[in-house]
């Protein structure tokens, strides 16, 4: 059914890996690939042409079963950033959402739309009507916008991230840019801090960083690439990464897991609530990109 509706010959395909679990759609353009799973519309890959590695990490341990988030990729943690709420980052990745478009541009650059609509379920755990869509296009950049809009008769108010894990040679191989002269909350001791100059990390890393608009470069020497984290419409960036004895305690994490990943989340975290008047809509998109050095 998804097949005929909204694949497009190799462009789009859909298929069921995984006997008992939401689908998962490819999408294949002349200038890269990316994957996805409908369950949390979960991005779980983008390989662009000119690299060999995938941009995004994946825990080979990731647990595939309803209503568990995938460890990795870009988790949607939506209409609350971590423990905010509860579930931990929200309900949106824990469930499945359907297909709305999808189609390719003239370039023959795939893109498709998913949508999340309120349900009793939903509504349970968080009392507001919306619709929340996350459009995805392929092109020579990884593009993701998601869209929240309030069909409630009452306004509401969200925090959220795209939680993009990235696959990097080694933790000691890199450095952060584009961060530096932000304040940012360290939630390991709950300290406010100003970042002077890149990031490197040796440690355990947990930090929300407040009037971090403008764009993300990892320089990652392993691998001789530098990944770009462009984005509109957030003003947080969150950058975690669990080190040893946290990621030790995560099933969905194998031992050592920890080195290849670096999460570069683009966010609008507490206090930066985004707040919906009925039919109003807010949208915070974000690119990946990599260039080699
Ligand atoms: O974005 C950082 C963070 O909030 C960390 O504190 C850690 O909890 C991480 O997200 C992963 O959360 P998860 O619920 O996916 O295990």
């Amino acid at each position: 059914m998804l097949s005929e509706y909204f694949g497009i010959d190799r462009r789009i395909v859909f298929d069921h890996t995984i006997d008992g679990y939401a689908p998962f759609v490819s999408l294949n353009s002349p200038h890269g690939s990316c994957r996805i799973a409908l369950h949390g519309a979960h991005i779980l890959s983008y390989i662009p042409h000119g690299t060999r590695d995938d941009l995004l990490w994946l825990s080979e341990c990731a647990i595939y079963e309803e209503g568990t988030a995938i460890r990795g990729g870009i988790p949607i943690c939506w209409p609350w950033f971590a423990s905010e709420g509860s579930p931990a980052h929200g309900f949106a990745r824990n469930r499945v959402w359907e297909v709305v478009r999808s189609g390719i541009d003239e370039n023959d650059d795939p893109h498709i739309t998913l949508r999340l609509e309120f349900d009793k379920e939903t509504l349970a755990l968080w009392p507001y009507r919306f619709v929340l869509e996350l459009d995805i296009f392929v092109s020579k950049k990884l593009t993701i916008a998601l869209r929240a809009k309030n069909v409630d008769e009452q306004s509401f108010s969200f925090t959220e991230a795209l939680h993009t894990y990235l696959n990097i040679s080694d933790v000691s191989d890199i450095r952060i840019k584009g961060l530096s002269g932000c304040h940012y909350s360290n939630s390991l001791d709950g300290k406010t801090y100003l970042e002077e100059g890149n990031i490197t990390i040796d440690a355990e890393v947990d930090r929300i960083y407040s009037d971090a608009s403008a764009v993300c470069q990892i320089e990652d020497s392993g691998r001789k690439r530098t990944i770009t984290v462009y984005k509109e419409n957030s003003l947080n960036t969150v950058v975690w990464n669990p080190w040893i004895e946290k990621s030790s305690g995560m099933k969905d994490m194998a031992d050592g897991a920890y080195r290849s990943m670096v999460c570069v989340e683009s966010a609008n975290t507490a206090p930066n609530y985004i707040t919906l008047s009925p039919g109003s809509i807010h949208e915070m998109r974000i690119n990946i990109s990599h260039k080699n050095f």
